[in-house]
């Protein structure tokens, strides 16, 4: 079972199914139980396609992805959808209720549940605003919300499992300095792995290490400080 949310990368390479050129190439790095960890990088350098080898989206071509010491494969899809909580970059709504979306493979989840990983997404208040509250229906046949709403609606849905590894793929870019800052505060209470994909280096910074993907390599990975000393191309995304 995912006890800790360690994760490792080891001379990991992929590529899509329907493509030769590798997008993820040849990738190390670990990443401690608790750790936050920020991935960064312009559009392209792969860092989704790096995302979806850990809850198996899809598997590497070369190399292993362990969680917590073993390969992916000694776990079911099951445990590993369970315990990771993944956010895609464009997260789906299904036609529903915002209780049935966020409870949405958690069956018995409870009203309080439901609400309190709401609240630490930030969008219980939002929700409150609209007609039926939770149980407005949302989705292709129901309200439309904006991207930043379906975003923590797709937050609230990975937190209310409890994950041991938290994912989010720029799932706070459409987020107000002070409503992320109090996003971030509520994940902390958490006391998951965190791994977040950002444009934001305010946001890369309150992690604990970040990591810098340029054309699917890894170019750098460290602290805001030593990623200043040790790489021209952070330096330059810094200035910018
Ligand atoms: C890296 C290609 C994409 C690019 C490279 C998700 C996805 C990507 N690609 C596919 O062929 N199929 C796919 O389903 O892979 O793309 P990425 O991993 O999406 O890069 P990113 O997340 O760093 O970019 P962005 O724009 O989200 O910041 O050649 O065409
Ligand atoms: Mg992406």
């Amino acid at each position: 079972h995912i006890t800790k949310g360690s994760v490792v990368f080891d001379n990991v390479s992929f590529a899509y199914p329907e493509s030769e050129e590798d997008v993820v190439k040849d990738i190390n790095f670990q990443v401690a139980p608790g750790e936050k960890l920020a991935v960064i990088g312009s559009t392209g350098a792969g860092k989704t396609s790096l995302f979806q080898l850990i809850p198996r989206l899809y598997d590497p071509t070369k190399g292993k992805v362990s969680v917590d010491g073993s390969p992916l494969s000694d776990y079911s899809l099951d445990e590993l959808r369970g315990s990771i909580g993944y956010v895609p970059q464009s997260p789906l709504l299904f036609t529903g209720s915002v209780t049935d979306n966020i409870a949405w493979g958690k069956d018995q989840a409870t009203t309080e549940e439901i609400m309190q990983a709401a609240k630490d997404a930030q969008i219980h208040d939002t929700i409150m605003q609209l007609d039926d509250q939770y149980e407005t229906r949302v989705g292709q046949k129901g309200v439309n919300l904006s991207g930043g709403q379906k975003q923590r609606i797709s937050i609230a849905r990975a937190l209310i499992r409890k994950p041991k590894i938290l994912m989010l793929d720029d799932s706070t870019s459409a987020l107000d300095l002070a409503t992320e800052s109090r996003l971030l505060d509520a994940i902390d209470t958490y006391q998951c792995t965190m791994l977040i994909i950002t444009q934001k280096i305010t946001t890369a910074m309150r992690a604990d290490r970040i990591l810098l993907m340029d054309e699917g390599k890894l170019l750098a990975i460290g602290t805001h400080t030593e990623l200043l000393a040790s790489s021209a191309l952070y330096r330059k995304i810094v200035e910018s």
